[in-house]
């Protein structure tokens, strides 16, 4: 019973990504360097995401990667809907997503196997090859792709805009702000709307992740589920 309320806690307690992905173009540079936002690098990184064969977690709206085949990650939807809106902040929070980020792989392990309810033996190893754990709770990789990111820093606090080039041809930006955790996600989404007014965002529909485009070509009935299941 511990066990588990402190698990629960944990999982509370883990950063919230609050982001908003816009369509990019060859102007989009020059929009970020007006509003004063300053390029603070760019970089190269392969993401190979993993599910059961059924598709368990992405069905739960999770979803489990390796980056650079070293760094795992496990996004889950955080989404709190208990406070009353505005309806300016009802139409912020549309445009954006809201993701508990777990970083650790024991943590990771934790959840996946409460989730997945396997019996999975094999812990988090020094040696990062050691990944039978994978094995145990029968997760395959689905999509594998490389991505080439700029990433801007704006005077506004902690807002980071990256400009995402995947390599199956599809461009994306994003404005995210992480919130550490019992952190103001009703400021982080604030925040992004008012950047999103700076560069001349006026849309009023979510844009496709990299992810979306990606399964819409490689796993089109699977994105298909996901989109009646409204979890893309
Ligand atoms: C949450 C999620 C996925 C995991 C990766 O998400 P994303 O932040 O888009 O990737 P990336 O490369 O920018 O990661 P970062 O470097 O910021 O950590 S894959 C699909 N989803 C769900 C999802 C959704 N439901 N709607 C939208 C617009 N995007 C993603």
């Amino acid at each position: 019973m511990q066990d588990s309320w402190d698990k629960s806690i944990n999982f509370l307690k883990m950063s919230v990504e609050v982001e908003r992905k816009f369509l990019c173009n060859a102007d989009t540079r020059k929009a970020l360097e007006q509003i004063g936002a300053v390029c603070v690098g760019q970089r190269q990184f392969q993401d190979q995401y993993f599910d059961t064969p059924m598709f368990d977690l992405t069905l739960r709206n999770m979803w489990l990667r390796k980056r650079n085949k070293e760094c795992w990650e496990l996004k889950c939807e955080a989404v709190d809907g208990t406070e009353e809106m505005s309806r300016q902040q009802t139409r912020a929070v549309s445009m954006c997503t809201q993701y508990k980020e777990i970083t650790s792989l024991h943590e990771i392990q934790l959840r996946l196997k409460e989730v997945l309810k396997t019996n999975s033996d094999c812990e988090a190893n020094s040696l990062q090859e050691d990944e039978c754990w994978l094995g145990e709770m029968n997760l395959v990789p689905f999509a594998e792709f490389i991505t080439e990111r700029w990433s801007y820093t704006l005077e506004e606090d902690g807002v980071q805009v990256d400009l995402d080039r995947a390599d199956f041809g599809y461009s994306v930006g994003e404005i995210e702000v992480l919130v550490p955790e019992g952190g103001n996600v009703k400021s982080a989404l604030e925040k992004i709307e008012r950047t999103a007014q700076k560069l001349g965002l006026t849309g009023n529909q979510r844009v496709d992740g990299k992810m979306n485009v990606y399964l819409q070509r490689n796993h089109p009935e699977h994105y298909a589920k996901l989109l009646s299941n409204n979890i893309i």
